[in-house]
């Protein structure tokens, strides 16, 4: 790595100069620049964006690698990227921390019934509900990647009883592990609250639809932390109006933020935040980015290295 080598960061720009820190402490040999700055075009070797920027191949004949400053990787058009690019997500321990903390307030909110108290409260009605054990609630993760197994790790602790759901099969401790569309059902049939941690890809946009919901217990919590796209709306709804999802906490919605007077604002068995669930550290990312840029040099293999066939 040296001189007329640019990283170029086309994010946060508040953030950005945090990354800039890292990268002029540990390898000052790169020039970072934070978009619009980009310099010369030719030298831009190392990109790192949310969005990335139109023609990506015209504009930067010599990129080698594209990072994702999220974990998710569904906002880049796999086609305008050119093969010999590689994607790379992002995978560093603050993004981990933040949605284990986001995932495990939701699920103990949910198992305590803390909504139902909310709304008594504005009643002014005290009223004691009945308290099930951890180990009574019966919590299950869509997605075992890096952030359901972490999600799943802490959970545990607290003694529910857990299940996850993935592509490919898994074996991890104290976690029922399934795989597959075949295992769908008999994996929600288990689950009393359902977190959705999968990545946006053809086959999982709408997969939380009354399909879904219809197979889960009567009365079960949601946890909706992957994307808008994910989230059949209609069929939230309709579930909730039934009682046959009791209370639904989501952090994502298509579009984000939902126009003005979308019945998920206000309905009052819904908790909603702005897609705030993690966010990159950029001290720890900047860092994770440069551990990626030493194993492209030795020729090792990427961590979060995106598989452009299977979409994450
Ligand atoms: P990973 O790529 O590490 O894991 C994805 C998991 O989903 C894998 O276990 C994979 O299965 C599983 N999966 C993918 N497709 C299917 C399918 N068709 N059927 C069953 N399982 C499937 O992702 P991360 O854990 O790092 O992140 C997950 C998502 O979380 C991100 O893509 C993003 O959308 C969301 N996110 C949201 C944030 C927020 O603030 N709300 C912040 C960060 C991420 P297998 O293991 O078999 O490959
Ligand atoms: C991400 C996100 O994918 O913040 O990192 O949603």
């Amino acid at each position: 790595m040296h001189q007329d080598t640019t990283f170029l960061y086309k994010a946060d720009p508040v953030r950005g100069r945090d990354w800039a820190k890292v990268f002029a402490r540990e390898a000052p040999g790169i020039d970072f620049r934070i978009w619009p700055d980009i310099g010369d075009p030719d030298k831009v070797r190392y990109l790192a964006a949310w969005e990335a920027p139109d023609r990506i191949a015209e504009r930067f004949p010599n990129l080698q690698v594209l990072f994702s400053t999220g974990a998710g990787i569904d906002q880049f058009d796999l086609d305008a990227l050119p093969a010999h690019v590689p994607l790379v997500r992002m995978i560093e321990p603050g993004i981990v921390d933040g949605m284990v903390e986001y995932v495990v307030f939701s699920v103990l909110a949910l198992h305590r019934d803390m909504p139902a108290y909310r709304r008594q409260q504005a009643q002014e009605a005290w009223r004691p509900l009945q308290v099930r054990a951890a180990h009574e609630r019966r919590v299950g993760v869509l997605g075992l990647g890096s952030l359901g197994q972490a999600v799943l790790g802490r959970l545990r602790l607290f003694g529910f009883d857990c299940a996850g759901w993935a592509r490919s099969p898994r074996s991890l401790e104290g976690v029922q592990c399934y795989a597959g569309p075949q295992t769908l059902d008999a994996f929600l049939a288990r689950t009393d609250i359902l977190v959705c941690l999968l990545p946006l890809t053809d086959e999982t946009s709408g997969v939380l639809s009354a399909r879904v919901f219809d197979a889960l217990p009567y009365g079960a919590g949601l946890v909706h932390v992957g994307r808008g796209q994910h989230l059949n709306d209609a069929d939230l709804l309709a579930a909730l109006d039934a009682g046959q999802i009791g209370e639904a906490i989501l952090d994502v919605t298509h579009p984000e933020p939902l126009p003005a007077g979308h019945p998920l604002w206000r309905h009052p068995r819904v908790w909603l935040t702005p897609h705030i669930a993690s966010m990159t550290q950029p001290g720890t990312a900047a860092r994770v980015v440069l551990d990626n840029l030493r194993r492209l040099q030795r020729g090792e293999p990427l961590i979060g290295l995106v598989d452009r066939a299977k979409g994450y």
